[in-house]
């Protein structure tokens, strides 16, 4: 039967997220179980993607008995819209989407754009917080491409590929490069050498 003390909680309500990092998870090869959980954090606005993190994770303390985790992302255009969506990334795909991003550029040559991920993890061992970042830096695509993944994949050609949007990568692909898969290398660093 598996120890309470191994099982890892990712709390999260987005399916793409959990199932980027379960096959992380899966070949890391850690002494750990890894669960969905879809507790609620309070989420809140603030100027960068660290301190939504710290408060969403401080916002479940107690309602989780194990080692748990968050993973807050974003994504910037850096030039020209000095950086927007970011924090803001949830609310502008529902509203305007990739299209309405599209829309905001017009000269695709010069535009800039990286995604941010966190990983802000409570350690019950330690009873301590730590955070794990990893950003991947790239191009837009003048046009929507792509079937896999979510959000602003179609729209994101990685410096690493650059004719491709991460949605024409597949998963293993993608995570190789991602800003999650970044921040999670160093998630997994941490649990080795804390066993
Ligand atoms: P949680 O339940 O884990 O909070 P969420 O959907 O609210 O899930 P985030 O706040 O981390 O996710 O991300 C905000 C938005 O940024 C998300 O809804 C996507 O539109 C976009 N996004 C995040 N990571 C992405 C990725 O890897 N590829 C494309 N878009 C991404």
């Amino acid at each position: 039967m598996e120890k309470e003390e191994n099982i890892l909680y990712f709390v999260t309500r987005n399916t793409y997220k959990f199932h980027e990092i379960s096959i992380l998870f899966e070949v890391a090869n850690i002494n750990y179980t890894l669960k969905q959980s879809k507790v609620m954090p309070t989420e809140i606005q603030a100027n960068n993607i660290k301190d939504v993190a710290l408060f969403k994770l401080n916002s479940i303390k107690g309602q989780i008995h194990t080692s748990y985790f968050i993973e807050d992302a974003g994504f910037f255009v850096d030039t020209p819209l000095n950086g927007f969506p970011g924090v803001y990334s949830s609310y502008v795909m529902k509203t305007i989407g990739n299209e309405g991003i599209l829309n905001l550029i017009d000269n695709f040559n010069e535009a800039q754009a990286h995604f941010t991920s966190v990983i802000a993890l409570y350690f019950k061992p330690l009873d301590k917080n730590y955070y794990f970042e990893g950003n991947v830096y790239g191009k837009i695509s003048k046009t929507i491409r792509g079937s896999s993944g979510f959000g602003f994949d179609p729209i994101f050609l990685p410096d690493a590929h650059p004719n491709k949007t991460f949605a024409e990568l597949t998963t293993k692909e993608k995570n190789r490069i991602s800003h999650r898969g970044i921040a999670w290398n160093k998630f997994i660093k941490f649990l080795r050498e804390n066993k």
